[in-house]
């Protein structure tokens, strides 16, 4: 892996409606990240937040069922910037949310530097929504979408026209909330979707194995987008749209531990820590270790 990491806080809450997961990055720097990662030997420079507009007066007015349109797409392009430069100066971007609407930014960025980027989506959603398949009409259920180039044109213009994404080069993991809509685009696309069916059948062992197998090859580049509601609410209370029955702490950790062995991750986010709704910083806490076990903490 990389032994230098870039990091770059994105206090971003206008993709979805609840307060607070702006605040996201400041929690995770609290719970110790920088402490955390030095430990293990990794040379890590803090770059700060990305500015992020402040929503349009009325707050919150939809645009087209694409609420804050116009401030994701502006603040998203700024983060597609930075991640852009982290990369061509051979560091690895690690960056920190934020609602999941970043991820488009993020992907922008990277798709400069990887002809086959690699995506490991953890998540409760597929996060694969347009505006005409979403019930909420909040970005952060779309950046999946709007990467593979499908939905508003001013987001899927961000940081370059083209498609930042193809279909078969993501693998989604701890599904268990999808919409009629997104099913549909993950059959057509044939995207490879490992739901809690799948994790409960299979164990996380042989999904992590078949993942690294399935992406190794066909990639050059491997972006871990982890939304900390693809973990069980019990384990990761501070979330803005927590949903029952998810990974657990240990599935979690152990999928983190593997994903750092196969050495094939380039590049990650932490996303959806919500601190006001969280449990004196306990999902923060979570992150963090799990950026740990990420980054080769074991106790070996
Ligand atoms: N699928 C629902 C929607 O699009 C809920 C999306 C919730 N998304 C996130 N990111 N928290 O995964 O509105
Ligand atoms: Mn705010
Ligand atoms: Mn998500
Ligand atoms: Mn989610």
């Amino acid at each position: 892996m990389n032994n230098k990491i870039s990091v770059i806080g994105v206090p971003m809450d206008l993709g979805q409606m609840r307060r607070g997961v702006d605040m996201g990055p400041s929690a995770i720097r609290y719970a110790g990240m920088v402490e955390r990662l030095t430990q293990l030997k990794y040379d890590i420079e803090d770059l700060g937040d990305i500015e992020i507009p402040r929503p349009a007066q009325p707050a919150g007015v939809k645009h087209d069922n694409l609420r804050n349109l116009n401030e994701i797409a502006e603040g998203t392009q700024r983060l597609a910037n930075e991640v852009d430069q982290i990369v061509g100066k051979g560091s690895f971007p690690l960056v920190l949310g934020g609602d999941h609407s970043i991820a488009m930014g993020t992907l922008a960025g990277l798709s400069k530097h990887y002809e086959n980027l690699g995506v490991i989506w953890y998540d409760a959603h597929g996060d694969l929504n347009t505006a005409d398949s979403s019930p909420s009409g909040n970005i952060h259920g779309m950046p999946l979408a709007v990467s593979l180039g499908i939905g508003h044109e001013k987001l899927t213009s961000i940081h370059g026209e083209e498609p930042k994404i193809k279909p078969e080069n993501i693998v989604i993991i701890g599904a268990r909330s999808l919409d009629e809509g997104e099913r549909v685009l993950i059959k057509e696309k044939g995207i490879k979707v490992y739901t809690m069916h799948e994790v409960d059948r299979m164990g996380m062992t042989q999904v992590i194995e078949e993942s690294v197998d399935y992406l190794k090859d066909r990639t050059d580049g491997v972006h871990l987008s982890l939304d900390l509601d693809g973990l069980d609410p019990n384990e990761a209370p501070g979330v803005g749209t927590p949903v029952l029955g998810g990974l657990s702490y240990r599935e979690s950790h152990l999928a983190m531990e593997m994903l750092h062995q196969s050495g094939m991750i380039t590049s990650a986010e932490f996303v959806e820590v919500n601190p006001i709704l969280d449990e004196k910083n306990k999902t923060a806490s979570l992150a963090v270790g799990l950026m740990g076990s990420l980054f080769g903490e074991s106790l070996k």
